[in-house]
């Protein structure tokens, strides 16, 4: 028989445990008001951080004069040499290669909106992204890719993790590189800015026109390592670039001075005076992507969902405003990445080399 003391004091017990258990209640809701306003706050400060930076943005950034000995516009020369392509953060840009470049002059900047623009008036040029879509070249679409537009990012407020790129890229019909963002946006005022959602062929009949070519992955990535062979380019995330800081893709604190793309030329230019080599838009190049430096497989690096069938994909170089330390350490001269041939993406732009004499 359980005695009346022991009663009493197994009552105290439950009162003191209930008593205790509302208390580390109410402490868990006060801790957990406290970290959701906290997180709230910092959320406030960074979207102001973020809006603040996007208030100063600049819309042009005047570029300094050419180079003694440039004799062709815009163009800077680049002597040839010898290094090994390639870097050893990602499995796509090893093993090293030993290569050899000859020299070639390459755009100090990307192709601008502005300058594409004077081609599509001289030419008539519909680009890639405003036409009907090949549908007996990728049979099976659905609907909504057999229109034609581009792919666009588009900042997520929350993600579940980082393997679906879906979450932050959308094909937008109608976007193109009039309407970057999709309808609704446009290039008013952004003449300055690199062009994009333009696909190789929109490239090449922009450099053919200007009596140009595009430059190989070879030549993209000698360029940007400013035609030195050594010592070997950092890993770090660099400062006279238009990359993303803070945590891709959902926080964009935009310290550099940019959330999207900048105007080109805004940030300092390499040794050989080429702007924006790394970061702001990606660039074509006219090399097939090959999964790495020593096989020719193409792998399947881009969302079925987000590719027109089984399309060519090429290589681009220099990453682009997305590239954060958390996500694609890509802000390097020996990265690369795979885009596919036919398709306009509003991170993926341009410049051309010619192959002509040096000064
Ligand atoms: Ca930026």
């Amino acid at each position: 028989m359980v005695s009346a003391n022991r009663l009493t004091t197994m009552s105290e017990i439950t009162r003191r445990r209930r008593a205790a258990g509302r208390v580390s209640t109410k402490l868990l809701g006060v801790v957990v008001a406290v970290l959701v306003t906290l997180a709230a706050i910092a959320w406030w400060a960074g979207a102001r951080q973020a809006a603040s930076n996007a208030r100063t943005e600049r819309s042009t950034c005047p570029l300094p004069a050419l180079p003694a000995g440039a004799v062709h516009a815009g163009k800077v020369w680049v002597p040839g040499g010898r290094f090994e392509l390639g870097d050893t953060v990602y499995r796509e840009e090893q093993p090293l290669r030993d290569t050899t470049v000859a020299g070639f002059w390459m755009d100090r900047t990307e192709v601008t909106n502005e300058q594409f623009a004077a081609f599509v008036r001289a030419t008539g040029h519909v680009t890639t992204a405003e036409r009907p879509v090949d549908t007996a070249a990728h049979p099976g679409l659905p609907p909504e890719l057999q229109q034609p537009g581009a792919v666009v990012f588009t900042m997520p407020n929350d993600v579940q993790g980082r393997g679906d790129l879906t979450q932050w890229w959308r094909y937008v019909p109608g976007a193109s590189w009039r309407h970057p963002g999709g309808p609704g946006t446009s290039i008013e005022g952004r003449g300055a800015w690199p062009v994009v959602a333009v696909t190789r062929d929109d490239a090449l009949a922009y450099a053919k026109w200007a009596g140009a070519t595009l430059p190989t992955e070879v030549q993209w990535e000698w360029a940007a390592r400013a035609a030195r062979a050594a010592p070997r380019p950092s890993h770090e995330q660099p400062r006279e670039a238009n990359t993303w800081q803070g945590l891709f893709p959902v926080v964009n604190s935009a310290d550099d001075g940019f959330v999207g793309l900048a105007p080109v030329g805004c940030y300092g230019p390499n040794a050989l005076g080429l702007f924006d080599m790394i970061g702001n838009a990606w660039e074509l190049t006219l090399d097939a992507w090959t999964a790495d430096h020593a096989s020719a497989s193409p792998p399947d690096a881009v969302p079925a969902d987000l590719r027109r069938g089984a399309s060519a994909q090429v290589v681009i170089k220099g990453g682009s405003f997305l590239c954060a330390p958390n996500y694609c350490m890509r802000y390097r001269a020996g990265a690369r990445q795979a885009q596919d041939a036919d398709l306009g993406t509003s991170h993926v732009g341009f410049r051309t080399v010619l192959l002509a004499p040096g000064p």
